[in-house]
Order: C-alpha cells, then sequence, then structure tokens
C-alpha cells in the first residue's frame, strides 16, 4: 500500500506533461492518493481533464486565482464530492515577460510587482483560507513550490525573486496559523526544470548548463524527484515538519563555488 493512500489531495498547477504539478501528481497517484485538479482557463480545461483520467480523477475544477468567485467556488464543487481534504499543493506562478528580462530596477513596475506578488504570493494565502473548512481536523498539509531566487540573486529573475521572498514567509506565517489545528505547511524550493513556464525564459539553456556544472550531483533534478520529494511531505512520514523549505535541487544551493572545471 502506498503512503498516501486514503489521502485527498488538490493540485492546482498542471499545464502540460513537463509541469512541475504533474511530477507530483505521478508520484501522489503511484503512492495511493485520490486527486483533484484545477486548471487555470478554458484553454487548458481539456487538457487537464485528460490528464487527470490518466491519475484515475475525474474532479477537475476551473480555478484562476485572480478571482475570489472561483476559489470560492472551487471549495464548494469540491466538498460535494469529498468530506474532507488532507493536501492542496499550489505550484503557480506568474510575472509578466517584461519583468522576467532585463536589469532589475530598468525594467519593474508598479503593475508587474503587483501581478508577480499576487498570483504568485497571495493565492498562497488565499487558499489556505478557503480550504480551511475542508481541511479541519484531518492532520493535512499545504505545500507550495519556491525556487533560490527567493534568497539569492539571479539575472532576470527580478521581481519574481521578491515574489518568492514574500511566499517562503507565507509558508512560515500559514503554518504559524493553521499549526494549532493540526495542518502542516511546506515549501519545495526546486532547481531549475525546463517546464513551460521556463520555455519563455531568455538563455534558459545556459542556465540550466551552469547549473548542472555547478551542483554537487552534477546535474538538474526532475519533476519525478520533486514529485517524490512532495509526496513526503504531505504524507504522515513528515508528520514532524511544517514551515519548512525543503530543497530539492541536488545541492546546488549548499555551495559557492560548485566546480573549478568548465
Ligand atoms: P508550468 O508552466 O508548468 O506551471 C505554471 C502553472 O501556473 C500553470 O499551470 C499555469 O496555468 C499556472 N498559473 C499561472 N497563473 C495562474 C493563475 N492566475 N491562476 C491559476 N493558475 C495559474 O511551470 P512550472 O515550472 O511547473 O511551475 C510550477 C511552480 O514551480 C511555480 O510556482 C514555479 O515558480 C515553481 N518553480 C519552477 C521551477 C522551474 O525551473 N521550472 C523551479 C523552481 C520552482
Ligand atoms: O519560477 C520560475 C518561473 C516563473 C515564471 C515564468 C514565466 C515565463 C512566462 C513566472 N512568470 C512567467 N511569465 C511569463 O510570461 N522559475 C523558477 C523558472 C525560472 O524562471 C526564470 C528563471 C528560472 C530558473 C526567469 C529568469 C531567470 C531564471
Amino acid at each position: 500500500m502506498g503512503y498516501l493512500a486514503g489521502k485527498r489531495i488538490l493540485i492546482l498547477g498542471v499545464a502540460s506533461k513537463l509541469s512541475i504539478a504533474s511530477g507530483i501528481a505521478e508520484a501522489m497517484h503511484r503512492e495511493g492518493a485520490e486527486l483533484a485538479f484545477t486548471y487555470q482557463n478554458e484553454k487548458l480545461k481539456e487538457r487537464v481533464e485528460k490528464f487527470a483520467e490518466g491519475w484515475g480523477s475525474s474532479l477537475v475544477f476551473p480555478c484562476d486565482v485572480c478571482n475570489d468567485d472561483e476559489i470560492a467556488a472551487l471549495f464548494s464543487d469540491l466538498g460535494k464530492h469529498w468530506d474532507g481534504l488532507d493536501g492542496v499543493v499550489h505550484c503557480l506562478a506568474y510575472a509578466p515577460a517584461n519583468e522576467l528580462d532585463g536589469n532589475y530596477v530598468d525594467v519593474t513596475t508598479r503593475q508587474g510587482f503587483l501581478t508577480a506578488h499576487e498570483i504568485s504570493s497571495y493565492s498562497f494565502v488565499a487558499l489556505a483560507q478557503a480550504a480551511r473548512p475542508l481541511m479541519e481536523g484531518r492532520n493535512g498539509s499545504l505545500l507550495t513550490l519556491s525556487y533560490l531566487g527567493a534568497v539569492r540573486t539571479l539575472p532576470n529573475y527580478n521581481v519574481m525573486g521578491l515574489a518568492k521572498a514574500s511566499l517562503e514567509a507565507n509558508v512560515r506565517y500559514v503554518a504559524a496559523s493553521l499549526g494549532p489545528s493540526g495542518t502542516r505547511v511546506n515549501a519545495i524550493s526546486a532547481g531549475p526544470i525546463r517546464t513551460l513556464a521556463a520555455s519563455g525564459i531568455k538563455s534558459f539553456r545556459k542556465m540550466l548548463d551552469y547549473n548542472a556544472k555547478q551542483t554537487p550531483l552534477r546535474r538538474n533534478v526532475t519533476i519525478e524527484e520533486v514529485g517524490n520529494a512532495a509526496s513526503f511531505l504531505c504524507s504522515d512520514l513528515a508528520s514532524g515538519i511544517s514551515g519548512e523549505i525543503l530543497y530539492v535541487d541536488g545541492g546546488f544551493n549548499t555551495t559557492a563555488m560548485g566546480s573549478l572545471e568548465d
């Protein structure tokens, strides 16, 4: 029996088979979880429904996290199928493309800053709030995805770095808030992975190559590896872990100079 048998988990952020959310769904399905999914907009609906079917699920709901009504409807509809919820996986982020290309001080705008923080950080506490009634008294957990740009600078990540810093603080505050009712709250800080969100980024290939060379494991991580860590964190095996940022990055964050070889 898998270590997520009997757990009901909602996953937000599947957009393609390359999505980190898809790696998480695959691992959680393997470990016996019952899954539900959301899609951001109508364009993604059928695709997400097809993926969901592959993971044994017909529970697929719309949810653009910018929309309060869609967040409310998501949990009210989910509640018609499930009498409780053991996990929510928040696997989404967005900043307007012009914010992620160029010198930070040159390219940052008020609206870009607000959008990045709204979608990439605020949405996490909004979902925690809306999920609370279904999660009450089940020792469940919330999980989100961060990146090292939250705590170190790198070219072009720009305002997304600030939004991830906010998201990581959000993890700690939501953990403090929901801990007394038994809910754990964590993040995985993943190394760079080629996904749809990454394919829009200039020089991403170069970054992946640099990263692999400078990482203790001398390679990049996969969505399968992130999926396994996510399954662990949402399982009872992680019952003592909350407010944590777990790096799944081959050790990259632990080095100041990874390698002198070229
Ligand atoms: P992805 O493009 O596959 O997924 C991003 C998801 O965000 C998509 O499903 C998209 O629909 C969703 N989204 C964007 N705006 C939304 C909104 N307003 N409402 C609802 N959903 C919205 O890319 P990914 O790389 O799998 O990204 C998932 C998470 O992983 C993000 O938080 C990202 O920051 C994080 N992350 C990615 C990497 C990487 O290198 N790919 C590394 C570390 C962390
Ligand atoms: O968090 C991310 C990517 C998030 C992201 C990606 C896009 C591309 C398309 C947010 N918003 C958008 N907006 C778009 O229009 N990562 C950790 C992957 C990533 O993105 C980078 C990186 C890395 C790594 C951007 C610049 C530099 C490095």
